[in-house]
């Protein structure tokens, strides 16, 4: 087949991950580990966050493949591909073959519609429909958006009716026990990294929901910290015996009760004693319920969301050069 240059193929934004999954056989979470690690490509997002991929963007990939399938690391291949580009030189691949059946593009469901479905498809007890919706979610949409506004919403929904009296518990035991484990998942599919700073993220004493910790530990893993994710109810000495001896940069802890809140008060005193001491960064729903437990607690508050925690998380522990002073 004749190469053609990779400049003449047309840039438009047109494609869904999905397609292009469906076209170069790659999957769609080693396409977003690419893009995330190695900033292979820049998809345009649309209105509603989802990406979409030019014709241009499916020629590099066929030829990132190819390089990989010679046996080229992807990181080489990403290096070879950017020196080439700085080089001006003509990146060849062969044509993009046209899409047997070009559909236009699809609007994907909205995060939010997904979350609906996906409280009918859990208090069904349908695992596999429940399955479905999450890797739809998943393919479409970013780690934040599939987090914050299918899972979150649709355990907000679970625990409405609950409350309500509308499902038994067991029904929401099971719901978030399957997406507990969707999440536990997804962190440890991601690397561990071990020269990067290190946090250990879980859940004040008594504090049995964990699922905002887990999403907090998944954030900042898929974000290239080093995380170790320790679950709910932790007792406090262990956990600064454990810190003695790991040296974390930062301890998280996550509280929706003030009883559970109040008990994290004095971990900033005890970690503080330990040489380097690391930072204590809290948040929850406690925290957003009652926002003046806030000034309660010694340590940091990172935010009434997951997002500006990382982004707090970010500013306080730089992935590279000098860490903010502790207090
Ligand atoms: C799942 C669940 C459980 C499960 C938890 C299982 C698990 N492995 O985690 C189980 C069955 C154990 C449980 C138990 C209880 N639960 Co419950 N539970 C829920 C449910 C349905 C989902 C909670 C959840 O995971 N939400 C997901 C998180 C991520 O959402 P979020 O908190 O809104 O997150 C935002 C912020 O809080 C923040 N954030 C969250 N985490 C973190 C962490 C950090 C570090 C930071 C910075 C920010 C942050 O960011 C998010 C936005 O971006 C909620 C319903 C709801 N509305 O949330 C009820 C709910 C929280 N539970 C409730 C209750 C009453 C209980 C029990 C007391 C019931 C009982 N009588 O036994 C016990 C308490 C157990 C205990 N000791 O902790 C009530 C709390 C009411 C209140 N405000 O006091 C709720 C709201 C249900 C309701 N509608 O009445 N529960």
């Amino acid at each position: 087949m004749a190469l053609s240059s990779i400049e003449a193929i047309s840039d438009d934004p047109k494609y869904t991950i999905k397609a292009v999954c469906d076209q170069t056989g790659i999957l769609p979470v080693t396409l977003r580990a690419w893009e995330r690690r190695h900033e292979l490509l820049n998809p345009h997002r649309g209105d509603n966050r989802y990406r979409l991929y030019s014709e241009r963007d499916i020629a590099t990939l066929h030829w990132i493949k190819n390089r990989i399938d010679a046996g080229i690391s992807i990181s080489s291949a990403v290096a070879e591909l950017r020196q080439m580009q700085k080089n001006g030189g003509q990146l060849e691949t062969s044509p993009v073959i046209p899409f047997s059946s070009p559909k236009p593009v699809v609007p994907p469901i909205p995060p939010e519609q997904i979350a609906h479905e996906l409280y009918l498809a859990l208090i069904k007890h349908d695992e596999a429909r429940a399955g479905d919706l999450l890797h739809e979610a998943y393919s479409m949409y970013d780690l934040n958006t599939y987090m914050l506004k299918t899972m979150i919403p649709a355990l907000v929904e679970i625990g409405e009716a609950w409350a309500n009296g509308v499902i038994p518990v067991a029904t929401e035991h099971f719901s978030s026990t399957y997406l507990r484990g969707n999440l536990l998942t997804i962190f440890q599919a991601f690397p561990v990294r071990s020269n990067a700073p290190f946090i250990l993220v879980g859940c004040a004493p008594t504090e049995l929901h964990e699922i905002g910790s887990l999403m907090m530990a998944v954030m900042l893993r898929s974000d290239g910290y080093r995380v170790e994710y320790l679950g709910p109810d932790l007792p406090l000495d262990d956990l600064v015996d454990y810190a003695k001896y790991e040296r974390p940069a930062m301890v998280v802890m996550a509280a929706t009760s003030q009883e559970s809140a109040e008990l994290i008060d004095h971990l900033q005193t005890k970690l503080a004693a330990l040489k380097p001491a690391p930072y204590l960064g809290f948040g929850g729903s406690a925290f957003n319920q009652q926002p003046e437990l806030i000034d309660k607690i010694a340590g940091t508050f990172l935010g009434y969301t997951l997002d500006s925690a990382l982004e707090a998380v970010r500013s306080i522990i730089p992935k590279s050069g000098k860490m903010v002073r502790n207090r």
